[in-house]
């Protein structure tokens, strides 16, 4: 379907106007009930929330949905909207019958899934080796640990371990399911893994071929894990937070034994009214102090959670913006800047004062910066870049009120990807490198959707359009359907900044490659082919995760 077709569809809903009678009766058994409460969990709650209240995604509550009727939300189902919302139906993701079943079931009312308590959590606890019994130093042949990317092989719900140096397969290794990212400890020698699921498991680099040591499910949804970075904690705890139960769960970095849970239900800032879906979206380390910088989302608020004490945390409350999402440090690692999507806004939050420092208009369309990109710009100062999903902008943000008060909290450049629509999901930068490398896996067009884009440091200007060849992009038939490959998602670079790596987001029928490009050229350097490499999305360098570097 056209992108016209798809904007006129989208400004007929928001007109609420639907040509189908608002008396559709809507009746469902009890295993269709199941299968589509399962494929609102895998597909739809992410944007939309468990209780369908909306937050990257509109509010989907029945008595609004009714108005719109099956047919038309049907079409939506299928088609996707430019606006973000993936092409279900089109993509071969959900089938004709689960479609019709999707456009029927967000007529019916929401149930609130169940809770979880630290004993419902032990009970998946599993200490797969014991500490005393993994290696005391790296094993012969991890010499390269530190130069290691963990890659998630998202619909297959593993990792894959990865020496960047020699790019041999270490291992592949089992994970939550739709595994989501992956976070090292200060010291690197673990990587911890969150599944949407809510399956945390960590993997011990120093192992020959590393292998989980410990797993336990903490909640039923959850996107974000990471650890105490603080000198005096360094590897001593980690923390999951959760979209449902919403909550964040603190546990032993070594054994990941739960520790505390703490809701995150509160009041939003702006209306003050209660919220139990306050999820929990990015979570960062502070290397300064005990503490992290957690995102509630649907509140707007940014906790500030002083772990010293793990059993009476203290959190400060910082009122920011509602619908917080992804961020990460500015390039001084005081500042965080996080995007509240649905609002189109970016909030700075000083870690050092503990307060906001600016809501910033993001002046695109969904802004999502991933952990964002940082740029130390000759004139400008210290920059911190965010894409949008919505919109092709590419905003810089000036980040050091010292030396360029001038440029602090405002966007200083704002320039765009070429061709219409949005769809990046991810930038990524590095110290050594002289470009920004932009994604935009969730843009209609094939074309756009299958190139990456090198964005200039200095000039700060889209420099180079990569487009990635055929061959990388296969094609799988799914039933009468052939469904081909997204295209590049999400960057990670090498330690020293040399290369920069990008995954092939196919179909898990099929295997796709990692392709890896010389920073500075941008040439293909290296093609990372293997018939275990099904799904790779995010990729994480233990040396640029350990130190934050993006
Ligand atoms: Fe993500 C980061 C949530 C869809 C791949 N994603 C994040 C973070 C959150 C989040 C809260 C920040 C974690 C942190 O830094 O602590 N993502 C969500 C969603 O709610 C959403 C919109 C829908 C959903 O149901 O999950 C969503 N994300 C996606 C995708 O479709 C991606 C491309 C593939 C997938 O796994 O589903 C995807 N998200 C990623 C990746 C990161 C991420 C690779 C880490 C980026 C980084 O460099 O740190």
């Amino acid at each position: 379907m056209k992108l016209t077709k798809v904007l006129s569809m989208v400004a007929i809903a928001s007109l609420g106007m639907s040509s189908v009678s608002m008396a559709e009766e809507i009746t469902l058994s009890e295993a269709q009930m199941k299968d589509a409460n399962q494929v609102y969990f895998d597909r739809c709650a992410g944007c939309h929330g468990m209780l369908r209240k909306g937050a990257l995604g509109p509010t989907l509550e029945a008595k609004e949905m009714k108005t719109r009727g099956t047919e038309f939300l049907k079409t939506i189902i299928h088609e996707g909207t430019p606006g973000g919302m993936p092409d279900w139906g089109k993509s071969g993701e959900l089938t004709e019958a689960q479609t019709e079943l999707m456009a029927k079931y967000i007529q019916v009312e929401a149930q609130t899934p169940p809770e979880k308590s630290i004993a419902d959590m032990k009970k998946s606890h599993k200490v797969l080796i014991p500490v005393k019994d993994r290696p005391k130093k790296p094993e012969a042949g991890a010499e390269n640990w530190k130069d290691y990317f963990s890659v998630i092989l998202r619909d297959v719900g593993q990792i894959a371990i990865i020496d960047g140096k020699t790019k041999e397969i270490k291992s592949v290794v089992p994970s939550g399911f739709a595994t989501h990212i992956t976070r090292t400890g200060a010291s690197g020698r673990y990587m911890y893994v969150i599944g949407r699921d809510g399956k945390a498991s960590m993997i011990d680099m120093w192992m020959k071929e590393p292998k989980n040591v410990a797993e336990i499910q903490v909640c039923n949804d959850a996107r974000a894990i990471d650890t105490s970075k603080h000198k005096d904690y360094l590897d001593k705890y980690a923390v999951v937070g959760c979209y449902w139960p919403p909550s964040i769960v603190t546990l032993e970095a070594d054994t990941l034994d739960p520790l505390k849970i703490v809701s995150t239900g509160s009041y939003t800032y702006d209306t003050n009214e209660y919220t139990r879906e306050a999820r929990v979206a990015a979570i960062i380390a502070s290397h300064d102090k005990p503490e992290w910088i957690i995102n509630i989302k649907e509140t707007g608020q940014v906790w500030l959670y002083d772990y010293s004490n793990v059993k009476n945390p203290k959190v400060t409350m910082v009122e920011a913006e509602r619908f917080l999402h992804d961020g990460g440090w500015d390039l001084s690692k005081r500042y965080f800047m996080t995007a509240a999507n649905a609002r189109d806004m970016i909030s700075v939050i000083d870690t050092k004062e503990g307060k906001l420092v600016a809501n910033i208009p993001s002046q695109g369309n969904k802004p999502h910066p991933g952990r964002g990109a940082n740029v130390d710009h000759p004139t400008y100062g210290p920059l911190w870049a965010s894409g949008h999903i919505g919109s092709n902008d590419i905003i810089f943000i000036g980040t050091d009120p010292k030396k360029h008060p001038k440029n602090a909290w405002k966007v200083v450049k704002k320039i765009q990807l070429p061709g219409e629509g949005g769809g990046n999901l991810f930038v990524k930068g590095h110290p050594n490198s002289p470009y920004i490398l932009a994604d935009r896996p969730v843009n209609p067009d094939r074309k756009l959707q299958t190139s990456f884009y090198a964005i200039d440091k200095n000039k700060l200007e889209v420099v180079k359009t990569i487009e990635i060849p055929e061959k990388y992009l296969p094609t799988v038939k799914v039933g009468d359907k052939t469904i081909e490959s997204r295209g590049p998602v999400h960057f990670e670079f090498n330690a020293d900044g040399t290369e920069v790596w990008t995954s092939i987001w196919g179909n898990k029928e099929v295997a796709t490659a990692i392709l890896v490009y010389d920073a500075k050229t941008l040439e293909l350097k290296s093609v990372i082919e293997d018939p275990r490499l099904k799904t790779p999305t995010g990729k994480f360098n233990v040396t640029n995760t350990m130190k934050d570097v993006y």
